[in-house]
């Protein structure tokens, strides 16, 4: 099995946690994609559900396929989201936020009575950290956050580079109109200390840590799908 075809396996087995007139979240991302596709194919045979995307590439993918949308306004209290992640321990704490759309993701989560990530074997960690941890901050003031980051960072033994993400040429803008520093810090030993952190600065938006969201994961390899829980 290559990598795209355990993310396929990965939507395949979470797909069947996903019942009929359910409300639910959709992730963002290559997986997450995958897991839209699959639910293309039963909403076409007559399953229904109404999705809530956590993007406008989402969005977009759902319209192109014929999945049923609404507005997180329009149903504000979800079954379930299913969802991808850049990185995930044996708590299942996450990193997510790679693909740029963290606090959609993370709103439309918390939306929900339960959420279900989706990835492969590589993504799973002993300690978060690996994957540089995204940091959605306002515009205004970008340089004074980004200071205090590091400030912040430093007092919890944290270091590393913070890189402004770019689109190009350009500073990529998140579907909220923020920008997003990339944060390699390496080992996180403790997530929630540096999240309450990162909270307590007036320009961070969000950040790419979800703790205690997801209640299982479906973890596949090459050999095949498992669930974390
Ligand atoms: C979203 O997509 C993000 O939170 C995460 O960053 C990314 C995972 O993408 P992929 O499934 O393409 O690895 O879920």
């Amino acid at each position: 099995m290559d990598v795209r075809q355990m993310k396929i396996k990965a939507a395949e087995v979470a797909l069947s946690y996903v019942e009929d007139g359910m409300r639910l979240g959709i992730g963002t991302g290559s997986t997450a994609e995958e897991f839209v596709r699959l639910l293309a194919e039963k909403v076409a045979n007559g399953f229904k559900v109404q999705g809530v995307p956590t993007s406008e590439r989402t969005a977009r993918l759902c319209v192109e396929l014929g999945v049923p949308l609404k507005s997180l306004d329009e149903l504000p209290e979800l079954d379930l989201t299913i969802d991808g992640a850049d990185e995930l321990d044996s708590r299942l704490s996450l990193i997510k936020g790679g693909g740029g759309a963290l606090l959609r993701e993370k709103i439309v989560a918390a939306a929900s009575s339960r959420m279900i990530v989706i990835a492969d074997e590589t993504k799973v960690v002993e300690t978060l950290g690996a994957f540089a941890l995204p940091i959605e901050i306002n515009p205004f003031g970008a340089v004074s956050t980004r200071i205090a980051i590091e400030k912040a960072a430093t007092r919890l033994g944290l270091s590393g580079e913070l890189s402004v993400r770019r689109w190009g040429d350009e500073i990529f803008m998140t579907d909220g109109g923020h920008q997003i520093l990339d944060a390699s810090f390496g080992r996180i030993p403790d997530a929630v200390a540096l999240s309450e952190a990162l909270f307590a600065i007036p320009g961070v938006v969000e950040h790419g840590l979800f703790i205690g969201l997801a209640s299982l994961a479906v973890v596949a390899g090459p050999n095949g799908a498992r669930v974390m829980e």
